[in-house]
C-alpha cells in the first residue's frame, strides 16, 4: 500500500548534506521515503514562478500522490541561465578525472537509495518493483558508472597534414563539451531515459536541464536531491518537470542551450527537430517510436521463442520503445506459437507492481491505456482475430490492460503498421520458403528502431541482420541491451546513439588546431 504521510518541509540527508526541500513523505513497500516535488535549479528546490502545478497519478488506483512544480518558459529560462554560468563558472574548473569521480559518488548514492528510487518508480510509473529494482534503476546506475569511466579517456587525435616547407606542420584535434543541453525525455522508463542521456552529457563535460515527463516526474527529482549529496556544483544538472507544449518547447527554442537530447515520439521529434532549426540550429539527437518486427523461424528453439516472443511484447507492460510490434511466424509453428503464449498469458500475475510476484502492472497513465481499448477496436473492426484480451482487466481500479494477442494481421492494417506501445502482440504468418517476402514485409515500415530473429541456422540469422533495416538486431534473444553497446535507430525511428562510446560523440565538438613551427 502507499500512503501518502505528510508534506515534507525540509529535507536532510543521511550523509549529512542538507538539502531542503518542499515535498511529501512517501509510505510504501515498507519504507518511509521522503521526495522533493520542486523544480530543481542551480542547485536549490524552487517554486514554479505562480506556483503552478501537476498532478500525480498513482496508475494502480488512480489517486493523487502529489502536486509537483509545473514549470513555466521562465523557469527554463532560469535553469539555463544556471546551467549556463556554470557551464563557463565552476564547471570549467572541475577537471576530467574529477568529474568522473563525481558522476561514481554519484551512482554509489544512486546504489544506495536504489529501494526508495525504485518504489518511487514503481508508484509514479506502474513500473513492476523487481522490474524497477533490476532494469530501472539497475540500468540507471550502470549508465552512470559506464560514462564516468569515459571523462578522462575523451581524447583527439594528431593527423598527418601537407606540411608547409620549409616548415613543418601539426595538426591534432581536441574533443570538447558542446554547452548547455537540454534533454526531454519520456515516461516509460523515467530514471533509465534521463540517465542513458544526461551521463553521456555530463562525462562529456557539458551542464544540462532535463525536462521529464509530466506523468512521472518523481525519481527524476529524487535523482535531483542525490546530486547535491554527491557535490555537483549548482548549475550543472537541473531538473523542470513540466508540460511538454510549454517548458518542453521552451528548451527547445532556447537561443542558450546548444544541444537537444530527445527521447519521445515521432510526431513530438520532428516538431522538436524544426524548432532546433529555427531557434539557433541547436545540434539534436532523437530516439523517437518503432514497430520493430520479431521473425520467427519454423527451425527455432521454440521454447526459447515463446519466452523471448512474451517478453519481447509484454516487458514493461508493452511500454518498451524496442517492444516487438510485430511477430511474423512460419506457418508451419503458427499455431503451436500462439497456443503456447495464450498459455504462459494465463499464468501472469496481474496486480500491485509493488508485489514481488506481480509480473504485470497498471499502463503509465490514462490517456496512453484510452488509446489501448482504441488500438484494440480498431484491430478487431479491421478485422484480425483477437485470441486474447483486449480489455481492462475485469473488477481493477486502475489502469490495468490485458496482455493481448492478436493473430491473422494483414499488412495493411493499423496495428500491424503503428505503434501501441503497450501490451499487445500482433502475430502474421509467414511461408518459411520465401524468405524474400518476409524481409520485405518486415522493412516495410517507415520506422527502424529494432528487429529479432529466431532460428538454429546462422546463416539465416545473419542474412537477416545483414537485411534488416533496424539500429538493433537481436539474435535468439530479445530486449539485450546493456550500457556499453550504441543504442538507437534509423529511418523515422530517429538518429544519434544512446550508450556506448557512441553516445559520447552525441555531446561532444571537435575543434581542430594547426601549428606551423
Ligand atoms: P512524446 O509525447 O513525444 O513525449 C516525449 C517528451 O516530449 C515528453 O517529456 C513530452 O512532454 C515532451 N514534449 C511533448 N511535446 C513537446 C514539444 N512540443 N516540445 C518539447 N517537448 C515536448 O512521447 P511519449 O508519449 O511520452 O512517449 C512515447 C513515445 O516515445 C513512443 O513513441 C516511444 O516509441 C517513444 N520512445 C522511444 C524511445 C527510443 S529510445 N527510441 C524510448 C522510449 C520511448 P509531456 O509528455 O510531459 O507533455
Amino acid at each position: 500500500f502507499v500512503e501518502i504521510v505528510k508534506n515534507l518541509r525540509q529535507g536532510s540527508s543521511a550523509t549529512g548534506v542538507e538539502v531542503p526541500f518542499e515535498g511529501f513523505v512517501m509510505r510504501a513497500n515498507k519504507r518511509e521515503i521522503r521526495v522533493p516535488t520542486q523544480l530543481f535549479i542551480n542547485g536549490q528546490f524552487i517554486d514554479a514562478e505562480g506556483k503552478d502545478t501537476l498532478d500525480i497519478i498513482n496508475p494502480t488506483d488512480e489517486t493523487l500522490i502529489c502536486k509537483a512544480a509545473c514549470a513555466s518558459r521562465n523557469d527554463v529560462d532560469k535553469a539555463v541561465q544556471a546551467a549556463h554560468n556554470a557551464f563557463y563558472g565552476a564547471w570549467k574548473q572541475v577537471s576530467a578525472r574529477q568529474r568522473g569521480q563525481l558522476m561514481m559518488k554519484l551512482a554509489d548514492l544512486m546504489e544506495q537509495y536504489k529501494e526508495d528510487l525504485a518504489t518511487i518508480e514503481s508508484v509514479d510509473s506502474g513500473a513492476v518493483y523487481t522490474l524497477a529494482l533490476k532494469t530501472h534503476i539497475g540500468m540507471s546506475i550502470d549508465a552512470w558508472r559506464y560514462f564516468a569511466g569515459w571523462c578522462d579517456k575523451i581524447q583527439g587525435s594528431t593527423i598527418p597534414v601537407n606540411p608547409a616547407r620549409p616548415n613543418n606542420v601539426l595538426t591534432f584535434t581536441k574533443r570538447e563539451p558542446i554547452g548547455v543541453t537540454g534533454l526531454v525525455t519520456p515516461w516509460n522508463y523515467p530514471l533509465m531515459m534521463l540517465s542513458w542521456k544526461m551521463a553521456a552529457c555530463i562525462a562529456a563535460g557539458n551542464t544540462c536541464l532535463i525536462k521529464p515527463a509530466q506523468t512521472c516526474p518523481l525519481t527524476a527529482l529524487k535523482f535531483a536531491e542525490l546530486t547535491v549529496k554527491a557535490g555537483f556544483p549548482p548549475g550543472v544538472i537541473n531538473v523542470v518537470p513540466g508540460q511538454g507544449a510549454g517548458a518542453g518547447q521552451a528548451v527547445a527554442d532556447h537561443p542558450l542551450v546548444r544541444k537537444l537530447g530527445f527521447t519521445g515520439s515521432t510526431p513530438i521529434g520532428k516538431v522538436i527537430m524544426k524548432s532546433c532549426a529555427a531557434s539557433n540550429l541547436k545540434k539534436c539527437s532523437l530516439e523517437l517510436g518503432g514497430k520493430s518486427p520479431l521473425v520467427i523461424f519454423a527451425d527455432c528453439d521454440l521454447d526459447k521463442a515463446v519466452k523471448h516472443g512474451m517478453s519481447s511484447v509484454f516487458f514493461n507492460k508493452g511500454e518498451n520503445c524496442i517492444a516487438a510490434g510485430r511477430l511474423f511466424v512460419e506457418d508451419r509453428i503458427h499455431d503451436e506459437f500462439v497456443r503456447r503464449v495464450v498459455k504462459d498469458i494465463g499464468t501472469m500475475t496481474i496486480g500491485d507492481p509493488l508485489n514481488r510476484s506481480t509480473a504485470h502492472g497498471p499502463q503509465n497513465h490514462k490517456a496512453h491505456f484510452d488509446k489501448l481499448i482504441e488500438f484494440c477496436k480498431r484491430g478487431v473492426k479491421e478485422g484480425a482475430t483477437l485470441v486474447y484480451g483486449g480489455k481492462q482487466v475485469p473488477n481493477t481500479k486502475g489502469y490495468f490492460f490485458q496482455p493481448t494477442v492478436f493473430t491473422d494481421v494483414e499488412d495493411e492494417m493499423f496495428i500491424a503498421k503503428e505503434e501501441s506501445f503497450g501490451p499487445i502482440m500482433i502475430i502474421s504468418k509467414f511461408n518459411g520458403s520465401d524468405v524474400d517476402s518476409v524481409m520485405k514485409r518486415a522493412n516495410r515500415s517507415e520506422y527502424g528502431l529494432a528487429s529479432g530473429v529466431f532460428t538454429k541456422d546462422i546463416s539465416k540469422a545473419l542474412a537477416f541482420a545483414d537485411r534488416i533495416e533496424a539500429g538493433t538486431v537481436f539474435v535468439n534473444v530479445y530486449n539485450k541491451t546493456d550500457v556499453a553497446a550504441p543504442f538507437g535507430g534509423f529511418k523515422q525511428s530517429g538518429f544519434g546513439k544512446d550508450l556506448g562510446q557512441e553516445a559520447l560523440n552525441e555531446y561532444l565538438k571537435t575543434k581542430c588546431v594547426t601549428i606551423e613551427y
